[in-house]
């Protein structure tokens, strides 16, 4: 016996005996537990060592080329009626994807190990954590849930003392994508997940639990789970506020996260430290501010695009100790992707001699895994117990047009709906058509683990639970003019923005006020050291007010999509938006 948990003791058994698992691996999280899977990844060839002198301890991991990213369209929320999931999630019943699972679950382990990971979101002391226990038959999946969550002995003592906990099924079965689906049951609080090793269906404390489960338990305990980074903001006064930002998949929220500020800037004594970079719980707290914590203890980043100008540290944390996923490799067996800097890579994602005729050495979606500990900005005040209070909530999107580089919202029930109805084009982090505008709202379209309309009540709700809650603000770092070219420079200087949005929290900065929501005044931003023209500003805040009259009639019919269960306190406030036009 491994725990002293009855109803794990006898989930593990059931699933051994009906996956007919050769070995069962009860995973402690030991740094030699680390090594043998790490010796035992390299000889079945699923890793392969990096250059050790450049990258120690690197590793590169080629998936399967057809399982290279998180898969909506297989992705089911099975509640007992289809209306609890809405029209943002696909919908089975949960007696049918059991039976569906359970065929498919059937003996798919019989030569395989089974490895028993019990893990813990957010710091192991923190009330604001909730535990796991993912069942995989992937040691690449053992590895990485070892750098993203707290894994092992210490979330198991918790998870014994609790008595409750997620439960995650994960087996790579064939990797068909005829035979994969990933299947949540909120009720039971479980997850079963079939035929891919790839991040977001197979590492289940990330996407599935953090985000689609969490939504879930946070509805019903009175909390928020969020698609959001978590940043902390110090002024030269030594005062640092917390900002958590939603952006959707691969729109910079790891950039964002680890931002170095302008020359200037960091001279004046500004600072950013990094508490998280894609998910953030947070709850009302005793003086009525919303307290949030990072789930997660690593970085699964978006490789391609990552380069000393436009994350530094990202760059430095990649040195050591990190597993590359479908990136390319230099001659001399260096991790390599478009944008990195301008060596030319010998061989691609798949294997094969470069040839920039077969499209991008590393695949769009490749990715780093890291401990969040190698991250040169890493706040001391992510493994706070209690969480860090957050002074603004930031929506963002990948608009080429139309939307502001930042506005801020009336009230609550206003950021709400710049929450609930905020666009973006898609990207390569899911399978599909990149580069088409969406409605994702919160950035929680894929990640939601209930009906949108609920979800939207439940943030309203925040009113009558928190007497002082954040301000809201959306933001549009990807505006393009004329010639299709970026208007703002974004990156380090994003700061600029941050520092308007943390001086309109403190009451340090004017605003315009405008149909949209409020603005800065040109007076109360910072061009200091930035080449940048006043009037693109001007251009880049200005209120389109034919265009938006026809964003606001979509806004509306994406209202309308989710029926009659959206709060009419929304249709109020973008009653007040179009009046004010
Ligand atoms: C991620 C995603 O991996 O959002 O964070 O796809
Ligand atoms: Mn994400």
């Amino acid at each position: 016996m491994s725990t002293t948990l009855l109803s794990l003791e006898n989930w593990v058994k059931k699933v051994a005996q009906h996956t007919q698992a050769k070995h069962i691996v009860w995973c402690t999280g030991s740094e030699d537990e680390k090594q043998q899977l790490d010796e035992l990844l390299l000889s079945t060839g699923d890793y392969k060592k990096l250059n050790e002198e450049s990258h120690p301890n690197c590793f590169l991991h080629i998936s399967d080329p057809q399982d290279v990213a998180r898969v909506e369209h297989l992705t089911f929320i099975c509640t007992e009626e289809k209306e609890e999931a809405g029209p943002n999630n696909n919908w089975m019943d949960p007696q049918k994807a059991h039976a569906k699972m359970d065929e498919l679950f059937e003996k798919c382990m019989e030569n395989r190990t089974m490895y028993v990971i019990p893990y813990c979101m957010g710091p192991i002391d923190s009330p604001l954590s909730r535990c796991g226990v993912e069942i995989t038959d992937s040691a690449y999946v053992v590895q990485n849930m070892r750098l993203m969550t707290r894994m092992g002995t210490a979330a198991l003592q918790r998870i014994e003392v609790e008595g409750t906990f997620v439960k995650g099924l994960h087996s790579t079965g064939e990797l068909d994508p005829d035979r994969r689906y990933i299947m949540h049951f909120p009720k039971d609080l479980s997850i079963k997940s079939y035929g891919s090793g790839y991040g977001g269906n197979a590492l289940l404390g990330k996407k599935c639990h953090a985000l689609r489960i969490g939504s879930y338990q946070a509805k019903t305990e009175g909390w928020l789970a969020e698609h959001m980074l978590i940043l902390g903001l110090e002024n030269p006064q030594g005062e640092t506020h917390y900002i958590a930002a939603a952006f959707p998949s691969a729109c910079g929220k790891t950039n964002l996260a680890m931002l170095i500020p302008p020359e200037g800037y960091i001279q004046d004594g500004w600072k950013i430290t990094t508490i998280g970079d894609d998910i953030c719980w947070m709850r009302p707290g005793v003086d009525g501010r919303l307290w949030a914590i990072n789930p997660e203890a690593g970085f699964f980043g978006v490789a391609p695009g990552t380069a000393k100008d436009t994350n530094p540290n990202a760059l430095a944390m990649l040195y050591k100790d990190t597993i590359f996923t479908n990136v390319a490799t230099t001659a001399d067996n260096q991790p390599w992707w478009e944008g990195l800097d301008d060596r030319v890579p010998a061989i691609d994602w798949k294997g094969n001699t470069y040839d920039s005729a077969n499209g991008p050495a590393a695949h769009p979606n490749s990715r780093f895994t890291v401990s969040a500990s190698r991250c040169p900005s890493y706040s001391e005040q992510a493994e706070a117990a209690q969480g860090v209070p957050i002074s603004a909530i930031v929506f963002g999107g990948r608009r080429a047009s139309l939307v502001p580089l930042v506005t801020q919202a009336r009230n609550w029930a206003h950021g709400v709906l710049m929450g609930a109805t905020v666009a973006s084009e898609t990207t390569a982090a899911a399978t599909g058509a990149v580069g088409v505008v969406r409605r994702d709202p919160m950035a929680m379209k894929p990640f939601c683990g209930y009906h949108f309309a609920d979800y939207w009540a439940h943030w309203l709700s925040f009113e009558d639970k928190a007497n002082n809650l954040p301000e809201v603000f959306t933001v549009n770092w990807f505006r393009k003019d004329k010639n299709n070219k970026f208007m703002w420079p974004g990156f380090g200087d994003n700061m600029r923005v941050l520092e308007w949005i943390v001086k309109r929290v403190s009451g340090k900065a004017e605003a315009q006020s405008t149909a949209i929501g409020d603005m800065p005044k040109l007076e109360d931003f910072n061009f200091e050291g930035m080449d940048f023209n006043q009037d693109d500003l001007s251009e880049l805040l200005a209120v389109d007010v034919e265009a938006w009259n026809l964003e606001l009639e979509d806004v509306r019919k994406h209202l309308d999509s989710f029926g009659d269960r959206v709060p009419q306190s929304l249709y109020a406030e973008l009653k007040v938006t179009s009046r004010s036009l």
